[in-house]
């Protein structure tokens, strides 16, 4: 056993298309709904939305050199849907292959694995005027049709492909992950119908994946859920949260059916997706290589009191004020979620649980037995530039480097994992925070309310990283 990682574990970090790019309406993008999403809701709550982004469209030659100065191997990115069709489907935009194009060559001549995702939460707008997104099971075809291209398109130089992004994320917090339609939105069986369809295109995002030679692996938000207390009723709430929000998911991806206990309990209380004859050999036929572990937290659960009868999904902290929970998760005779009191947090009340990671590489590669990445892992916080234009991110520091020492620890019990790319590689746009939440290792001088010239300056954390990576990980 040494203390450093394997010399072709892959460094590196994580961004998605419209966090980071930008350039959201122009060189022939068409709008996606995330463009649409963010400019409502965020000007509600004061935070920047994705027209401007971090520039990244124009930037992305500078920031790869900096990716490079860290001595990255890898970069997650997403391919933004409706920058390649931007009706969704039908004619393609050129000038979007071309840039994708332009990424993925500048990251191979300085020695970086592009690994592309997909689906991270941008789906063209045309779609969701055409037939209301992914509610519409019409949804899958276009999707087959965007896939199937970029996979062609790319297969040259692409190995690791990421097919959608966060599918369990979605349905807890839909109305942000997806533009759904007013009429629809207390319609919570939608939820399940949606994560159904998207079942449905990674399947079939697989599939041309492995006709091309590539290996495909869905991003899950995965957070392991405790039990409160060491109660029995406390123990079975806490397996039945496991179940209906995490199983749920991988076990389509890596075993072909929907958990059981998961599904029976959707069915009883009419939230259940309507499959169609065919949907689950589908899943089957076509499953994947390696799981993407979005891992930021763990969960807490305990058994829901008799009293409450109504379901309800995981709340949010838009205030970025510890204690602003707007709510916690409730499913009747199911689980009920809540604060784990052992757990520091995070201003915006995420649990930092770094045994929590060595806990999800143990178990689930016992249950599944595929290899992992890290697609996203990393601390939302307030970064604050000094007059002197350095940033002391030492929080971060620590954050990142006590989950590389639990990747070390499962690797060294024989767990495999391929790489490890935290969340982000530079500043972007929160999803539900805009730029005053930060998770980046360079610093983007840009505030919600003025893009500035997005000016690039490298965190403490940034060289940290850099030894990390030069020393195989021995931090
Ligand atoms: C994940 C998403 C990312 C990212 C991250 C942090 O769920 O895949 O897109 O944004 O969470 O979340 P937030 O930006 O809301 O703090």
């Amino acid at each position: 056993m040494t203390n450093t990682f394997p010399k072709d574990f892959l460094w590196g970090a994580a961004t998605s298309a419209y966090q980071v790019e930008g350039a959201a309406e122009i060189a022939g993008k068409g709008l996606s709904q995330q463009d649409v999403i963010n400019r409502e809701r965020n000007q509600q709550f004061g935070f920047a939305d994705a027209s401007v982004a971090s520039d990244h469209y124009h930037m992305y030659k500078e920031d790869i050199a900096l990716f490079k100065e860290m001595g990255f191997t890898s970069y997650r990115f997403s391919i933004a849907w409706s920058r390649i069709f931007p009706e969704g489907t039908g004619k393609v935009n050129e000038e979007g292959v071309q840039f994708y194009r332009d990424l993925i060559n500048e990251l191979k001549a300085n020695g970086i694995e592009p690994i592309p995702t997909l689906y991270h939460y941008d789906l063209p707008w045309a779609l969701v005027e055409k037939y209301g997104g992914w509610l519409s099971r019409e949804v899958v075809q276009d999707f087959e049709v965007f896939a199937k291209y970029v996979v062609n398109e790319f297969k040259d130089d692409v190995k690791y492909w990421i097919t959608i992004n966060e599918q369990s994320i979605i349905v807890q917090y839909w109305t942000q992950k997806c533009y759904i339609l007013p009429e629809y939105r207390d319609q919570n069986q939608l939820r399940y119908q949606i994560n159904h369809h998207m079942n449905l295109a990674q399947a079939i995002a697989c599939k041309y994946i492995h006709e091309a030679g590539g290996l495909a692996g869905p991003a899950l938000g995965y957070a392991p859920v405790y039990a409160r207390t060491c109660k029995p009723e406390d123990q079975l709430a806490a397996l039945n949260a496991n179940d209906l929000r995490n199983t749920y998911y991988l076990d389509v991806y890596f075993r072909g059916h929907y958990n059981v206990a998961a599904l029976t309990y959707l069915q009883q209380h009419g939230l259940a997706p309507v499959m169609e004859a065919g949907d689950e050999e589908l899943f089957a036929e076509n499953l994947s290589d390696f799981f993407a572990i979005n891992y930021y937290d763990s969960q807490c659960a305990h058994a829901c009191p008799a009293e409450i009868t109504e379901h309800s999904w995981s709340g949010y902290n838009l205030t970025g004020k510890k204690g602003d929970m707007s709510g916690f998760e409730t499913h009747p005779g199911f689980y009920q979620m809540c604060p784990n009191p052992e757990l520091r947090t995070t201003d915006w009340d995420w649990a930092i649980d770094p045994i929590g990671l060595e806990y999800v590489y143990r178990d689930l590669y016992t249950r599944y037995r595929v290899p992992f990445m890290i697609t996203e892992n990393g601390l939302g916080s307030y970064d604050e530039l000094t007059p002197e234009g350095r940033v002391h991110d030492s929080y971060r520091i620590d954050y990142l480097s006590e989950h590389i020492q639990a990747t070390k620890r499962a690797m060294d019990l024989g767990v495999e994992v391929l790489g490890y790319m935290p969340w982000s590689a530079i500043d972007l746009l929160s999803t539900s925070n805009g730029y005053k939440k930060r998770y980046g290792l360079v610093y983007v001088d840009r505030t919600d309310e003025d893009p500035k010239a997005c000016q690039r300056i490298r965190k403490d954390s940034f060289y940290w990283y850099k030894e990390v990576i030069a020393s195989d990980g021995a931090n």
